[in-house]
Parts: structure tokens; C-alpha cells; sequence
């Protein structure tokens, strides 16, 4: 994660597995009734449909009508996992959207996890199949909690262990279970119809048909709905500088904090005088590039806005991505603008405090819209 993200809250998306990263709903199927016919009982799609998404010694002890012994439970459970193993290795594709959202995810320096029903095992092995080990911070897997889905415990874990708040959690299912387990954790929910009807997913905050249609956009707006009642607004001062005004950029820029679901508030474009350019770069003073600093942000006209949102100046930041555009995640304004540590075509606040303060020396509160 860049330096300057170090002051946002950490935000993380909570993985389910199957049925979300990857396809594997017909091989568990296929394998349970493979285990079940071993003990002389058939599983049929309806009794699949019912427990599909729940933890193994559940499954087993609806489907064996309580039926079972401790001993017999496991072989069952042995049973079908080896099998399912043994198709897994032979077929495995990530569903689509995956590996494009992973990627979003890790560049905007949002952490992930997978809380899966699954045996840990299994998680090594899709993981480790589709090479995306990396893209995990951590996973909880069935047994390492007291209860399954829809009990919210295995999200929680997953949360605590990435030592993100809930709140700042968006959880993705495809089982009606897992929505109702995150909706109980006190998270944000994403349901993709890969397995239920969008009918049978409604609690979800947002119900999609495919993971490409998630992108940062729709992660920042679900998790701004997130905001506790009372929770305030955040506002962040942001300036498209001389570079980017040269180049036309002004739009273009204000479009990627738009639409991170940031709203503009205020706008104005302004020639910044060395007054003004002082008292914005006070604490630079004395720094070796500051003379140049003034000299820059005095040569062109600007763009100021204050944008406002949840979290607006961590957001913000990370859009903008780091001071260096060098060093800036791909994707981010500074990166993809940016013509040197000087000249990287954005300002934006810092830190809360400092957003108040820059706010100020810009606008006054009447040009500032309430909303
Ligand atoms: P920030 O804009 O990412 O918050 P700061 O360290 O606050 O970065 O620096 C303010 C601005 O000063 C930068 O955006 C950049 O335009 C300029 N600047 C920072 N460090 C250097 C440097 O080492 N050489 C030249 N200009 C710099
Ligand atoms: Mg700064």
C-alpha cells in the first residue's frame, strides 16, 4: 500500500468460494451423491438446492435424517471431499469478473479474504490453482468456527483476522445463507445470481448477474451506504494542477473522483497567487523543492473542488494514488497523468483536519453546496 493511504480506514471484501470464484457446484454435487451412494442413501438436486452452501457435517446430518454416527459423519464427509478433489484438479476456471475485481481490489489497497464453508484444503487448492494466493490477506475455512452460515461467525473471523471493522466489510455470495450470514456480521452484501434467481438473493445490497459488473465504483458506493446513521461526512479540497490544466485534463480528472461516488460540493477555477500558494504549502517551507513548488502552482490556472463522501480524503487519495506518479498504483490518477513527483497533476488533502484548513483558503462557506 502506498505511504499516503496509511491514514484511511482499511476497507476489505470478503470472499465466498465456490459458486463465486470459481464454478463448482455441479462437482460438489456430483460428489456428494457419490459419497451418499457409497452409504446405500441418493441425493437428489432438490436436497442439494436446500443445504447447497452450508457446512459438511450440516449437509450430512439433514440428508442422513440425524441419522448418523460421529465415525460415519466423517467417512462420508472423507468421501466426498476426495472425490471432489479429484474432479477439482482436473477442472478448474475462475468465474468471470474474478481475476479483473482481484485486481481492482489490490491496486486500490482494499484487502480480501475468503470465508468459505469448504475445508481448507479445498481453498489451498482453488487458490493455488488459479495462481490468486497472493491476492489474499487471509481465509477462514469451515471448521474454524463454532456454526456455518447463516451464522455470521466465519465473516467476523475473516474481518478480525484482516483487522478491518464490519462495517468497512463487503461481503460476495451466491447463496442465500451467506447473504443472510452477512447481512447479520453488519456488512454490505454483493449476491451474483451464479447458482440462486436474483428473487432469492434480495436481502443483498446489490443483486448482479456477473462479477463484471463490479468495479471500485460500486465497492465505494456500497460501502458509503455503510455508514452508520450519525457517521459524518467527509469533505477533501482537490486541485487539478498546472500540468493536467495544460493538458485539457480538468474533466477528466474530476470524472475519477465522480465516480468513485465522491460528490462535488464546490467548484472553482482560480489562478493561484504566491500569497495564497504560501499559505497552501506552508508545511513544505524550507523543503529543498519548495521554491519550484510555488513557482509550479502559480503558473497556470487550476481547478479547485471540494468533494465530499464517507471517507472522502482516503478515498480521494487513493484515487489519486502516491505523490510520485512513478510510484503510483496503475489505475491511479497520478499514475496514468502524472508527469513527474512535482508536476502529478493533483492535490488532495491529507488528513481530515488539514482538509478543513485547505477548504478555507479556497472557499468560502457560502460557495460551498449543502446537499
Ligand atoms: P501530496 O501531494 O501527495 O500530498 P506532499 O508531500 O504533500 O505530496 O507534497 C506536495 C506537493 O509538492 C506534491 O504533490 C508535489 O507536487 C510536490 N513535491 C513533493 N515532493 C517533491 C519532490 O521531491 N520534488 C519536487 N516536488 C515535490
Ligand atoms: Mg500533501
Amino acid at each position: 500500500m502506498p505511504d499516503d493511504m496509511k491514514n484511511s480506514r482499511t476497507r476489505a471484501v470478503i470472499w465466498d468460494m465456490d459458486g463465486v470464484i470459481v464454478d463448482t457446484a455441479e462437482h460438489h454435487f456430483n460428489s456428494w451423491r457419490y459419497a451418499f451412494r457409497l452409504q446405500g442413501v441418493t441425493f437428489t438436486r432438490e436436497d442439494f438446492q436446500q443445504v447447497f452452501g452450508q457446512r459438511n457435517d450440516t449437509i450430512i446430518s439433514k440428508i442422513m435424517a440425524g441419522n448418523v454416527t460421529r465415525e460415519k459423519m466423517d467417512r462420508i464427509a472423507l468421501d466426498k471431499e476426495e472425490n471432489f478433489r479429484q474432479i477439482v484438479k482436473n477442472d478448474l476456471r475462475p468465474l468471470p469478473g474474478v481475476i479483473a475485481l482481484l485486481t481492482t481490489i489490490k491496486d486500490n489497497g482494499i484487502l480480501s479474504a475468503v470465508a468459505s464453508s469448504a475445508p481448507l484444503e479445498n481453498i489451498r487448492l482453488v487458490l493455488a490453482g488459479l495462481g490468486i494466493e497472493d491476492c489474499f490477506q487471509a481465509v477462514v475455512y469451515g471448521d474454524e468456527v463454532t456454526e456455518g452460515k447463516p451464522s455470521p461467525l466465519g465473516f467476523l473471523l475473516a474481518a478480525r483476522k484482516l483487522g478491518v471493522e464490519p462495517r468497512d466489510c463487503i461481503v460476495i455470495e451466491d447463496a442465500i445463507a451467506g447473504v443472510h450470514a452477512a447481512k447479520r456480521g453488519g456488512m454490505r452484501c454483493i449476491a451474483v445470481t451464479n447458482t440462486h434467481p436474483a428473487e432469492d438473493l434480495g436481502d443483498a445490497d446489490l443483486v448482479v448477474d456477473s462479477l463484471e459488473k463490479i468495479g471500485l465504483k460500486e465497492l465505494n458506493s456500497l460501502l458509503m451506504a455503510n455508514k452508520k446513521p450519525g457517521d459524518s461526512m467527509d469533505r477533501t479540497l482537490v486541485l487539478v494542477k498546472p500540468d493536467a490544466m495544460e493538458r485539457n485534463l480538468g474533466g477528466a480528472i474530476l470524472a475519477r473522483l465522480e465516480s468513485a461516488g465522491l460528490k462535488i460540493v464546490a467548484l472553482k477555477m482560480l489562478h493561484v497567487d504566491e500569497p495564497l500558494a504560501h499559505k497552501h504549502y506552508a508545511v513544505h517551507t524550507g523543503k529543498p523543492f519548495f521554491k519550484d513548488l510555488i513557482e509550479y502552482i502559480t503558473s497556470y490556472p487550476i481547478i479547485a473542488a471540494v468533494f465530499e463522501g464517507p471517507d472522502a480524503v482516503a478515498v480521494a487519495r487513493q484515487i489519486m494514488g502516491a505523490t510520485n506518479p512513478e510510484k503510483a498504483e496503475p489505475g491511479t490518477i497520478r499514475r496514468d497523468f502524472g508527469l513527474d513527483v512535482q508536476r502529478n497533476s493533483v492535490h488532495g488533502s491529507d488528513s481530515p483536519e488539514n482538509a478543513e484548513m485547505e477548504i478555507n483558503l479556497y472557499f468560502t462557506p457560502e460557495e460551498i453546496v449543502k446537499r
